[in-house]
């Protein structure tokens, strides 16, 4: 079939939407597809040239006219250029608020008839779908929409529940570049991380936001080092961030919580780690447990959004109550007590990875996608 040229619109700084829309982009350009991303800075995995990869720059003026410079208009300009002057087939957008209105726009500027898939990630539903002031927004742009997905089947039904949109909505589930995360050896990590050789590591990676509850992570793991040795190996940065190395401080736990900052040697990181706690409020679908899983390491997550999608409970990780911090500790301490269960899962998390969330079966759900909303099936 003839190659695409597709616009994609994300945001493109460090998260797991950008990170999917990058990695995406990258896959399919190497199947031969140009693909235009249409951002404001350019996205973070693009530091080294990709053939078939172009970057067009959102831009604009701080007028003294506006309280807020309004960026979704400068980027339906934007789009509305590039769908002229590079004659694009579609545009694929990530995160719907405002990118799907924003699409929408560009596109009618441009008098264009493409096609928009719209790909939701999480919280353009599940925060911003619940905003009375942005709800009808989140609805206009998926109606806009020639294809709607979402990361998961739970977020696919809480849409469907909060937006009611008129569009259909498919899932399409997140993928990692496996030849990046898989089990690699880490070197001489854990002792210049000052871990002995006998004490046991538990893991959490994400954005430091309110929804990741990271006081559960820091709570459950007190109760797991007061059973065994063991560091909790904190890894990203965020608004949360200081309030947690209070919290570290006022249970007096200090000397066994590590705070990593953000890391780009994330695959040696979990290859030193034992198991990963990850018991956030909202989670569409947590690509970072998809990163653990394809690195050996199994996951204790809470039941809530998609979480329970990628941790298959009893079989590659465990599955527990939203706020129960003593079973996650419990469940946490089975698996670092128990070498054989571990190696199981660990063995079982390799298989999710390559059935439920193989990335080539992935790209080519979201290419027969592309040619769809081409026309072009
Ligand atoms: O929605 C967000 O919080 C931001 C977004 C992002 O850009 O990182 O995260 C969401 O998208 C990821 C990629 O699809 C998912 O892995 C995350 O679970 C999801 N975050 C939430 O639902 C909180």
């Amino acid at each position: 079939m003839r190659k695409l040229k597709i616009g994609v619109i994300c945001y493109p700084s460090l998260g797991g939407s950008g990170v999917v829309a990058t990695e995406l982009g990258i896959m399919m350009a190497k199947r031969g597809h140009e693909m235009h991303y249409i951002t404001s800075s350019m996205p973070f995995r693009f530091d080294e040239a990709h053939p078939n990869i172009y970057f067009h720059e959102v831009t604009i003026e701080g007028y003294s006219v506006f309280k807020y410079p309004p960026y979704d208009i400068a980027l339906a300009n934007r789009i509305a250029q590039v769908i002229e002057s590079e004659g694009l087939d579609l545009l694929h957008v990530h995160y719907a608020m405002p990118h799907a209105v924003s699409a929408a726009l560009g596109k009618d500027m441009a008098s264009s008839d493409i096609g928009i898939i719209t790909t939701l990630h999480g919280t353009d539903v599940t925060i911003l779908g619940y905003d009375p002031g942005l709800k009808n927004t989140v609805r206009y742009g998926l109606n806009k929409s020639t294809i709607v997905t979402a990361v998961s089947e739970s977020l696919r039904q809480e849409t469907i529940e909060i937006i009611n949109p008129s569009i259909e909505i498919r899932t399409i589930y997140n993928f990692i570049d496996e030849k990046k995360y898989h089990q690699v050896n880490p070197g001489t990590l854990k002792s210049d991380l000052h871990i002995h050789p006998d004490e046991k590591v538990v893991i959490h990676i994400s954005n430091f936001r309110e929804v990741k509850n990271i006081p559960d992570v820091i709570k459950g793991f007190k109760k797991i080092r007061s059973k065994i040795k063991a560091k909790l190996l904190l890894i990203g940065d965020g608004p949360e961030k200081q309030k947690m190395k209070v919290l570290t401080r006022k249970l007096n736990i200090e000397a066994d919580v590590v705070f990593l900052g953000t890391r780009a040697d994330l695959p040696e990181l979990l290859a030193i780690s034992d198991i990963m706690f990850h018991l956030s409020e909202k989670e569409a679908f947590g690509l970072v447990l998809l990163e653990a899983l394809a690195c050996g390491v199994p996951s204790i997550g809470t039941d809530i959004g998609g979480i329970p999608e990628v941790i298959e409970d009893g079989v590659n990780g465990f599955v527990v109550p939203f706020g129960d911090i003593d079973m996650a500790a419990e469940k946490g301490l089975l698996l670092l007590q128990n070498k054989e269960l571990h190696e199981t899962f660990s063995r079982n998390g390799l298989l999710t990875v390559k059935g439920k969330f193989s990335s080539p079966e992935i790209v080519l759900q979201y290419e027969n996608l592309y040619y769809e909303a081409a026309g072009e099936k």
